[in-house]
């Protein structure tokens, strides 16, 4: 079986305890290669890496431009090895093949875009108030990253941290999901080819509840970048505040997707499709409420439940599968129960909501697409999130009921509209509490756009062009030129 190992300081290390993880294909159901379960001891060997790289002039003798010419190397690597990048992921994960070759495309647009801003981040003079001062502002990079990233698409919310955090001219610490490490310790291997120094990106995979501490307790990180569950969020928040680390928080979400009566049927059948089974479901940014508006409510769903009954579960390595397996074996269990709940809350089933058996994926962890109707958004599964491809049907009557429902939510990750009425649409995106609004279209990211959530679903926002500054601080300087001793205070005026 093949065997993974940390990459720690330039090189690929065992872990200190020599101990091993299994980690499963969700499509065939089998073990297929093993992660470090990493401890205490390579925890601090990896934050010990990445606080003597970035104290090191082999690091910081790199200029803004100049790490841009890594980062574009780093991009040109990616592209070369996507294919097996994106096998991986699928193997390790269960995503579709035709996912991953479209991530792997995508990626390193977000290197090329940060390589371009790295040395365009300019600080300035100030005018200041005061007589014979220069004085200027310059931004820095903070020192140690800890990011820490889920198992739903490993090397896609890993670059949204590392391509701002490297452009800034900071070190990594990179923590993956248990569930989802081997295409991030792949991707290690091209940052010593890209011709990053030792110890700038540094990789160490196990358990967050066995290192996780560690990493997020070390003084010497500076920030953290996390991507996960709220409830982990939350405790690696209060790890962070002890010692006053930067953070950023991109977590879970419940995102309504609103359909006017108004709308184009066939787009927003489309839109509702992508926004809840894309991914199977296992995305941040899921559109797991789908609020219809009650002139459509009935039609919408007869429309929606034709075109879902047809979706192909199968084999992600096929070109024409459509929906995955559960990427692994907890979270399978999860949706299953939060679709038990939505039974138990008096929703009424309309699709799927059972584990799908048929030919091949009888080994896997698949499960139907599934449809609730007549969902009230007090139920549990209109407030909790399932992280899987489960999607919960609600009427509304006006606008003002459309917004109520959809703010009264703990989440505010992103929101759909559908409607030919601009007007309601531009009011519709300023009432909604999300970070991210799509109005006839959904689930569009992109390296220029800032994503992130509102309330529960997050602090702060990645991608875009202000986003280079969640990794930089600003440094006041103050010359002074004049030729008496300045604000002495012992000098009488
Ligand atoms: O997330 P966790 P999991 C949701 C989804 C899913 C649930 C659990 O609902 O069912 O979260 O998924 C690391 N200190 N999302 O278990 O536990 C952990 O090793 C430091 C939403 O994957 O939050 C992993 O690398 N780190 C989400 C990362 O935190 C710790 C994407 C996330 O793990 C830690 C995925 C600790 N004490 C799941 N404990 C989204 N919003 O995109 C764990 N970790």
């Amino acid at each position: 079986m093949q065997r993974y190992l940390n990459y720690i300081d330039g090189a690929f290390v065992a872990p200190d305890s020599n101990a091993w993880l299994p980690s499963a294909n969700p499509y065939t159901g089998e073990n297929w290669c093993e992660i470090p379960r990493s401890n205490e001891r390579d925890a601090r060997a990896a934050v010990d890496a990445a606080s003597r790289a970035f104290r090191s002039s082999a690091w910081s003798s790199f200029n803004a431009s100049q790490r841009g010419v890594l980062l574009r190397r780093l991009a040109d690597l990616i592209t070369e090895h996507a294919e097996s990048l994106a096998c991986t992921e699928v193997r390790d994960n269960g995503k579709l093949i035709t996912e991953m070759r479209g991530q792997l495309r995508y990626i390193p647009e977000w290197f090329h875009y940060y390589a371009g801003l790295a040395d365009k981040i300019e600080g300035s003079v100030l005018p200041i108030d005061k007589q014979d001062y220069l004085t200027f502002t310059r931004y820095e990079p903070l020192g140690v990253v800890l990011a820490i990233t889920a198992w739903n698409s490993p090397l896609l919310l890993l670059t949204w941290k590392l391509a701002p955090g490297l452009a800034a001219g900071n070190t990594f610490v990179i923590k993956p999901s248990e569930y989802a490490t081997a295409s991030t310790l792949e991707f290690a291997a091209l940052f010593g080819r890209a011709g990053f120094p030792p110890g700038v990106v540094n990789v160490i995979s196990g358990y967050g509840s066995e290192i996780g501490d560690a990493l997020t307790g070390d003084s010497r990180v500076a920030k953290i970048a996390f991507t996960g569950s709220d409830s982990t969020g939350r405790r690696v928040n209060e790890q962070a505040a002890r010692d006053f680390k930067h953070v950023t928080m991109e977590l879970g979400g419940k995102s309504p997707n609103i359909v006017f009566a108004d709308a184009n049927a066939d787009q927003a059948i489309a839109g509702a499709i992508s926004g809840i089974f894309a991914a199977g479901g296992q995305t941040c940014m899921a559109g797991s409420r789908l609020l219809l508006q009650e002139p459509i409510y009935d039609e919408f769903i007869r429309r929606l439940v034709a075109a879902c009954g047809v979706a192909k579960l199968g084999d992600p390595m096929d070109d024409t599968t459509q929906v995955g397996p559960i990427a692994n074996r907890p979270q399978y269990d999860r949706v299953l129960s939060c679709i038990e709940m939505a039974h138990a809350d008096g929703a009424t089933l309309v699709l799927g909501g059972r584990p799908y058996t048929e030919g091949n994926a009888k080994r896997g962890l698949f499960i139907e697409p599934t449809i609730f109707r007549d969902v009230s958004n007090e139920m549990r599964i209109a407030r909790q999130e399932v992280f899987g491809p489960v999607l919960a049907v609600i009427p509304f009557t006006s606008e003002e009921d459309a917004v109520a429902i959809a703010n009264d939510s703990p989440y505010g990750l992103a929101a759909g509209v559908w409607t030919k009425d601009m007007g309601t649409a531009l009011r519709m995106s300023q009432r909604l509490e999300a970070g991210t609004v799509w109005v006839n279209s959904y689930r569009a990211v992109s390296y220029l756009a800032p994503f992130g959530g509102y309330k529960q679903s997050g602090i702060g926002r990645e991608s875009g062009y202000e986003m280079i500054k969640a990794y930089l601080q600003t440094k006041t300087t103050w010359i002074y030129s004049g030729e008496a001793c300045p604000d002495n205070p012992f000098v009488m005026r």
